[in-house]
């Protein structure tokens, strides 16, 4: 026999094998949904979708309800409690929109970035010019400032959920600014979005020049409408504010502009605007987390997020036994800069009361603060510590030996 014939049978029967397959599927999927018009299975060829048993949901920050009674969007979050890996679906990303809170409906073809002020060449772009220059995709988490722990949060969702970590896709900021020629005077950007309300970002140059992107697509599509469509800022390692959406004019200055958005981020006390700015290095256990249920004693996988503004993720260690001992978790993901990092840790649970919590050291050395240690520096009772600038502080989950998960935080 030879090759061809001997392979031609094995593809004969393997064809057989698939159709039989086909088949099942197909009756499957009549089954599973009972009516579904042909036009419905045309869209899902077209576009895809997840499982219908899959329901996993952003939900708004409790402490303002989305959409409001006018229809607008404030602050929406990611399900942390269901995640895996490191990226974020596009469509679980968290969203923040604090200008107007309505996202635009931009049209590519119409949208221009601008590039003007202290260059030698002011430049505008149209979304096609764009996407002909070079490019880079990189990984980065974002998280608003707004991200904050409280006592009365119950799940991860609530605690943490303001931070997300997504593929990006654009060209290198400095490439544009080169390209507009910037004037030796220059020291700071001004990035502007195209909303009603013209939200601006003062955003030092040295950054601009180092690692920023203008992004035109996350997780391989164009950039969704509530992440900024057509075209947003990606200023790695900075807080949420920064990353400008609906990005449509950058003005290089000379001086730092104190922008309607930059109003609040900025603080004129220096230990508090030491805390904003960059995310300083920070970690949350996912798996168990407040509202989850451990089904007895046993073994668990402990597993969560670490992330760090300045650099990669170090290491991260976990304690079962409310900070009282550390041990070294393992990283189950790349540790990419400024990107989250995914975590996990083997556990023995033996039924009793306890506290889990997860500390991370990025690569420069800076470690996680506990409640306490943020206490002392604000000499303040722990229980009343309230978190200026950005709040990266350890998590404790209370683990009830019932098997019931609550937030550790009093
Ligand atoms: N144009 C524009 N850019 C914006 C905002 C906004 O409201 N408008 N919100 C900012 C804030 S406060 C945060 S935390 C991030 C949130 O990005 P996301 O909605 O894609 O998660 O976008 C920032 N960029
Ligand atoms: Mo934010």
């Amino acid at each position: 026999m030879n090759y061809s014939k001997r392979n031609r049978r094995g593809f004969l029967k393997n064809t057989a094998a698939l159709a039989s397959l086909a088949a099942g599927g197909a009756e499957l999927t009549k089954a599973q949904t009972p009516g579904t018009p042909a036009k419905r299975v045309d869209e899902l060829i077209a576009y895809g979708e997840r499982s219908r048993y899959v329901n996993s949901i952003r939900v708004p920050v409790s402490e303002r309800h989305s959409p409001d009674e006018f229809g607008l969007t404030f602050h929406v979050l990611t399900p942390l409690q269901d995640s895996v890996g490191i990226i974020t679906p596009s469509s679980l990303h968290y969203t923040a929109t604090h200008r107007g809170a309505i996202v635009p409906d931009i049209d590519p073809r119409e949208h221009r970035l601008m590039i003007h002020g202290m260059v030698d060449r002011p430049l505008v772009f149209t979304m096609d010019e764009l996407r002909r220059l070079p490019y880079v995709s990189r990984i980065h988490f974002i998280e608003c400032l707004g991200n904050r722990a409280r006592p009365m949060h119950k799940t991860v969702q609530e605690t943490h959920g303001l931070t997300s970590c997504a593929e990006w896709t654009g060209v290198p900021l400095s490439l544009l600014l080169k390209e507009a020629g910037v004037q030796a005077e220059a020291s700071w950007i001004v990035a502007e979005g195209a909303e009603e309300v013209k939200g601006a970002s003062s955003i030092p140059l040295a950054k601009a020049m180092d690692d920023c992107i203008v992004c035109y697509a996350q997780n391989g599509e164009p950039i969704r409408p509530q992440q900024g469509f057509p075209l947003r800022l990606m200023v790695p390692g900075f807080e949420g504010i920064y990353q400008i959406k609906y990005l449509r004019r950058i003005k290089v200055v000379d001086r730092y502009y104190m922008t309607y958005d930059d109003y609040g981020h900025i603080n004129p006390d220096a230990k508090v605007a030491a805390l904003t700015h960059q995310i300083g290095p920070k970690s949350v256990i996912t798996f168990p987390s407040g509202g989850q249920q451990l089904s007895g004693a046993g073994f668990y996988e402990i597993s969560g997020l670490a992330w760090s503004g300045a650099a990669a993720v170090g290491g991260v260690e976990v304690s079962t036994d409310g900070g009282a001992n550390w041990q070294k978790a393992e990283l189950r993901s790349p540790a990419l800069s400024m990107a989250h990092a995914r975590f996990g840790f083997h556990w023995n649970w033996d039924g009793k009361e306890c506290v889990l919590m997860s500390r991370c050291t990025d690569e420069l050395g800076t470690v996680q603060p506990t409640r306490a240690e943020i206490a002392k520096y604000w000499n303040e009772p722990v229980e009343k510590v309230r978190v200026r600038g950005a709040d990266n502080s350890v998590q404790p989950w209370r683990i009830a030996s019932d098997g019931s998960v609550h937030n550790g935080l009093s």
